[in-house]
């Protein structure tokens, strides 16, 4: 059976954390999955990381680790951690998941389905069946342009380009260079799909109802969105003038 790593990214997911361990697990035994966990925590002042050290010294011993930065360094560099913990570790896929259920784990199971005719795969929130709940309009709209612009853009063909729901297979994390991954926050997503659509990796997606984050509050900031927008531009001019890549 293929071994998958989960790689939960948490800032302040302290009433989060524990309830999605439990429920992706829950999931693993019932689906007969093989499911590990990762969580990257940057040190997060309400103290998820102490929440986690006590479920990977207690009941869930072997099965969750973590990954303590010392302070907040980004979602693309958590991911990175996280793919260089589950390649050394000799894990087949690598599961990005938000730790807020907003990626709800009961969709691991097709996920990893699918993954029998594709190299990625997206939980995807603009295939048929798939789609958002509790979203207001402006999210709407900032989250259908980006991949608008995602496929105008960068020539992405994915239907959701800026999911954070996503399945990796380890042959496709080795053949990038991860340490030349140049976005950090939320264009790390785009980025991560141009390269992998780039070498030719096969992308699939699966529906999935993207739920509003339960509690806690949200890290995305018009900061973010203006950088995920200088990502676009930037490979946008790689995609017509030719430029340098590492990759
Ligand atoms: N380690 C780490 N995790 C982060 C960082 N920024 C965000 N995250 C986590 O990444 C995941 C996605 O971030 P969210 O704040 O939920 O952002 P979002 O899902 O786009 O927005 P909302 O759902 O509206 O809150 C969550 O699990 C966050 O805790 C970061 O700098 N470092
Ligand atoms: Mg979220």
């Amino acid at each position: 059976m293929c071994k998958a790593m989960i790689i939960l990214p948490t800032y302040n997911e302290k009433e989060n954390i524990s309830a999605l361990i439990t429920e992706i697990f829950k999931v693993a035994k019932t689906d007969g999955l093989s499911l590990n966990i990762v969580v990257v925590d940057d040190n997060s002042p309400d103290g998820t990381g102490r929440v986690v050290d006590r479920l990977a010294k207690g009941s869930y011993k072997n099965k969750l680790f973590i990954i303590k930065r010392a302070g907040k360094l980004g979602l693309g560099t958590a991911y990175i951690a996280g793919f260089k913990f589950a390649l050394k570790k000799q894990y087949d896929y690598a599961i990005t998941m938000d730790a807020d259920f907003s990626h709800n784990p009961r969709y691991l199971p097709a996920m990893l389905a699918k993954m029998q005719e594709c190299d990625i795969c997206i939980g995807s929130r603009y295939v048929p069946h798939g789609g958002t709940k509790n979203w207001g309009l402006s999210r709407k709209i900032i989250s259908r342009g980006a991949n608008t612009l995602a496929h105008l853009m960068l020539g992405l063909q994915a239907r959701d380009c800026t999911a954070g729901f996503r399945c990796y297979k380890r042959g496709v994390l080795e053949s990038l260079n991860l340490n030349a991954i140049h976005s950090n926050g939320f264009s790390f997503l785009m980025e991560m799909l141009y390269k992998c659509q780039e070498k030719g990796f096969k992308v699939g997606e699966v529906p999935i109802i993207f739920e509003d984050r339960r509690v806690g509050i949200s890290k995305i900031s018009r900061k973010e969105v203006a950088k995920a927008l200088i990502t676009l531009s930037r490979f946008t001019l790689y995609r017509l003038f030719g430029g340098k890549h590492e990759n």
